[in-house]
């Protein structure tokens, strides 16, 4: 398995604003400090979550005391475990992307790229496989999940509809594939198939008006690196 990223009980959580407001739309504010979750000794008061908002904007990771008060669950002693969107930097990504509609998952591939970068992941650190569609990606997600090398695969494909079932089954046999691969490797597989009703609407995801749903799934491919690095190691 490749290097352990840094993280220490005293990580600096450094969330850019991008990232705030995409954390932020997946419901995912991080309530308690996971950080003391990193030493087996739980200590009773967690390590301070130091913030930075360059731009004053609310931070999903700052929950003030009325918002606290507002849920009936604090339940402190519970563990609570979650992975980091801090640097990346040492963990190993590989990205299976499918050649059919490359015009679509090649721009995703490079939103991808990009996360990666802005999150440190080093560019030997990441290996890239092209495969002929998404009905291809499963079986090589699952090969490269099993080669040890990897802390989390990235899938890449675009399936559109057109006038045929083809497109059912091949966005079916994508989703199983690389959920399969994820469950037989143990190497978390994210999936990034968009399953587009037109051409449109793929593009908008892929760097467009929706954003870009390859910058998305390296932000999961980095949390669930981390997940398993940190907590769920065998
Ligand atoms: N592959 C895709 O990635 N996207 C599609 O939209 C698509 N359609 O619609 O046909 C597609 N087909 C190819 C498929 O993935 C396999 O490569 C092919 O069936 C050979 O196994």
């Amino acid at each position: 398995m490749a290097a352990a990223a840094t993280a220490s009980s005293t990580s600096l959580h450094f969330l850019h604003d991008d990232t705030s407001s995409l954390l932020s739309s997946r419901g995912m504010h991080h309530r308690s400090s996971s950080l003391a979750l990193l030493s087996p000794r739980r200590t009773s008061s967690p390590s301070p979550l130091i913030q930075f908002s360059p731009k004053g904007l609310a931070n999903p990771l700052f929950v003030t005391a009325a918002e606290k008060k507002k849920s009936p669950f604090q339940t402190e002693a519970v563990r609570q475990l979650t992975g980091f969107l801090t640097k990346a930097e040492g963990f190993r990504f590989a990205i299976v992307v499918a050649r059919f509609n490359e015009i679509v998952t090649r721009p995703l591939m490079e939103g991808a790229l990009d996360t990666f970068k802005k999150y440190s992941v080093k560019e030997e650190d990441i290996d890239v496989v092209w495969v002929p569609g998404s009905f291809e990606i499963g079986l090589v997600a699952e090969k490269l999940g099993k080669s040890g090398k990897y802390n989390a695969i990235l899938c890449i494909g675009a399936v559109v509809r057109g006038d045929t079932t083809h497109y059912d089954a091949v966005a079916n046999s994508a989703a199983s594939g690389v959920l399969s691969a994820g469950l037989n490797s143990g190497v978390p597989c994210i999936f990034g198939v968009l399953t587009c009703e037109d051409m449109d609407q793929a593009l908008n995801r892929a760097g467009g008006k929706a954003g870009n749903k390859g910058s998305e799934a390296a932000l999961t491919a980095i949390e669930m690196a981390s997940l398993f690095e940190h907590h769920l190691k065998d």
